[in-house]
């Protein structure tokens, strides 16, 4: 019998990424060998991370997408050197990647298509008691950044976690191992991310722990003034990771792990 999420996971907590591939928008090739990725992830333990996101696909705006076939040869040698020593979650819509990375001691699943995307990725979750994230996007990475539309960002994508999280409970995943992430930048433009982000209050107020993956997004490059900016700095990243605790996140998503646990900890020694 796991802990609810909010007990595992208190406020704030890191989640350090590690993605095992060859292209991811942030941190492309960095981790792609296995000894790498492994390094970096005891790494960011000891950093502080509550748990590490280790994830085999890309899903930076216009990627394509790999097999499962090629995601489990990318995540199954990093999962069977760190099962056990290192708190795990595997950043995949995929159901088969998801049952092998949970047989090898991941204990969250982390969603970006919110159980969209794989009509049997519920029951794995479901049965093996993992915890789960339900993230936001609007189409898919290959098209997401084309011209998104909202007539209210902040209501839309709050309704759309409310009926996933409906889903996800009717399909017999406990609401306590449930957590949320409004998915910046997947299928958002600046303008909306930065509205996301100051209205974080009404995704908080469905109850449920908020998971934020701010880190080095595109949106922050570009309000620094590069138009064509494919990523943020360090920096900026940890000012909108404040502005999000300040707003009630739970998790942050992130890629320098002592940074942003030294920023959280002095968010969070403030009285309010
Ligand atoms: N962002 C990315 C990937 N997975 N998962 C959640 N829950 N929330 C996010 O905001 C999120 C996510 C994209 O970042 P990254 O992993 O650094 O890049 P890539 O997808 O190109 O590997």
């Amino acid at each position: 019998m796991r802990f609810p999420i909010e007990e595992r996971f208190p406020r704030p907590s890191v989640m350090g990424v590690v993605n095992v591939t060859p292209d991811s928008f942030s941190n492309g090739g960095v981790n792609f060998r296995t000894e790498d990725a492994v390094a970096s992830a005891h790494r960011m333990v000891e950093e502080g991370a509550a748990l590490v996101d280790v994830g085999g696909e890309s899903t930076r705006p216009g990627s394509e997408g790999v097999s499962a076939a090629e995601e489990l040869r990318r995540i199954v040698p990093v999962l069977e050197e760190l099962g056990g020593s290192v708190p795990l979650s595997i950043d995949t819509a995929k159901a088969e990647v998801a049952r092998r990375a949970l047989e090898l001691g991941a204990e969250l699943v982390n969603d970006i298509t919110a159980l969209r995307g794989d009509p049997d990725l519920a029951e794995v979750v479901a049965s093996s008691g993992a915890y789960l994230c339900l993230m936001h996007m609007r189409g898919e990475p290959r098209t997401m950044q084309d011209n998104p539309t909202y007539e209210d960002v902040a209501a839309e994508v709050t309704s759309f976690l409310e009926e996933r999280l409906h889903f996800a409970v009717d399909a017999g995943i406990p609401v306590e191992r449930i957590c949320l992430d409004p998915g910046f930048g997947f299928g958002k433009t600046v303008e909306q991310n930065f509205e996301l982000l100051g209205r974080l209050g009404e995704i908080v107020a469905l109850g449920r722990p908020v998971l934020v993956g701010l880190s080095r997004k595109r949106s922050l490059g570009r309000i620094l003034g590069d138009p064509d900016a494919t990523t943020g700095p360090l920096s900026a990243s940890l000012a909108a990771a404040v502005e999000a605790y300040g707003r009630g996140a739970a998790i942050f998503r992130v890629h320098e792990v002592r940074e942003h646990v030294e920023a959280l900890t002095v968010a969070a020694a403030v009285p309010r």
